[in-house]
């Protein structure tokens, strides 16, 4: 077994080999980019989220589960004043009086940047996150999108390998970055990260629906991945075309990571009809994931 990489402590500001290496590789990895107290903030701020939103008809509409066989299959509770939404594990039925179960099978939180203090002062203001992206986009730099995504213990499933411009819909596919931050210790075990290098020069690549939006076979070679391994804290930053996945967590611990993307001021975002003249293979192919299944993107 080859020994964990370990990644330099995340800097305010990236050098000119770091930024090189970003544009060869489609991706960078930090250690420390939140402080322990930051993560365990966070944490916390997840737990909040979802025990307040279970079963509060007040808070969060309730929406049951619609197939135990699809990643966008599980139930969720959805915010009455605000976009964010808390999906569960497909398959997983969730009861008002198992609260200290369902936080723990929670897999995607999305919008959530509003709900805790925490959030939105990573997604804005962090010195190391925001010197490290607008090292890569520049000073104008827009925010794009927030998840934080968990993997319940022992089966929490896969993602599988997708391009995030897949799900997206903007002018310049080269100017939007996704930060993947570990809450937990991500290991190859637990369901880490894993990317492709260099495979965000092939461009857009077909996505097709299987349980989720998926890259076709043949397009990549997932016997090139690099299991991404972090401990608690540590940060991937990776190119909005950069091919990537998460295995199923065979671990007995939970796995939980925020993940906030950014574009550049100058990158517009346009219609979803419109990127599918952008988002399209060599042949002309669309490839995008709203492509696959329109009714759900
Ligand atoms: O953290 C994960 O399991 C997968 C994150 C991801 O790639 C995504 O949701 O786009």
């Amino acid at each position: 077994m080859s020994a964990r990489t370990i990644y330099p402590d995340c800097p305010t500001e990236l050098s000119e080999e770091q930024i090189s290496a970003y544009w060869s590789d489609g991706f960078l990895a930090f250690e420390n980019a939140l402080s322990p107290a930051e993560v365990e903030e966070s944490r916390q701020g997840l737990i909040d989220i979802a025990r307040s939103f279970a079963f509060n008809d007040e808070v969060a509409e309730y929406r049951p589960m619609t197939g135990a066989d699809s990643n966008y299959g599980g139930a969720s509770f959805r915010s009455r004043s605000s976009k964010c939404f808390v999906q569960l594990e497909p398959g997983y039925e969730p009861s008002p009086d198992k609260l200290d179960e369902l936080v723990l099978n929670v897999r995607k939180t999305q919008d959530f940047q509003d709900e805790a203090p925490v959030f939105n002062r990573i997604y804005t203001s962090h010195p190391r996150i925001q010197g490290v992206v607008r090292s890569l986009l520049g000073q104008a730099v827009e925010r794009y999108q927030t998840m934080a995504l968990v993997k319940a213990a022992n089966g929490g499933v896969e993602k599988p390998w997708h391009q995030d411009n897949a799900y997206f819909a903007v002018e310049n596919m080269d100017q939007v970055i996704g930060t993947w931050i570990a809450l937990d210790d991500a290991t190859a075990e637990n369901g880490c990260m894993r990317v492709v290098a260099k495979a965000h020069k092939l461009g857009p690549l077909r996505h097709h629906h299987t349980f989720d939006c998926e890259i076709v076979t043949g397009r990549i070679d997932p016997a090139l991945a690099i299991p991404v391994e972090l401990k608690s804290g540590g940060m991937l930053v990776f190119h909005g075309n950069l091919p990537h996945q998460t295995p199923v967590n065979s671990s007995s611990n939970c796995r939980r990571a925020l993940q906030y993307h950014y574009r550049s001021t100058s990158n517009s975002v346009i219609s979803k009809d419109a990127y599918y003249k952008v988002f399209k293979e060599a042949d002309g192919t669309p490839a995008s994931c709203k492509a696959a299944l329109p009714e759900l993107f």
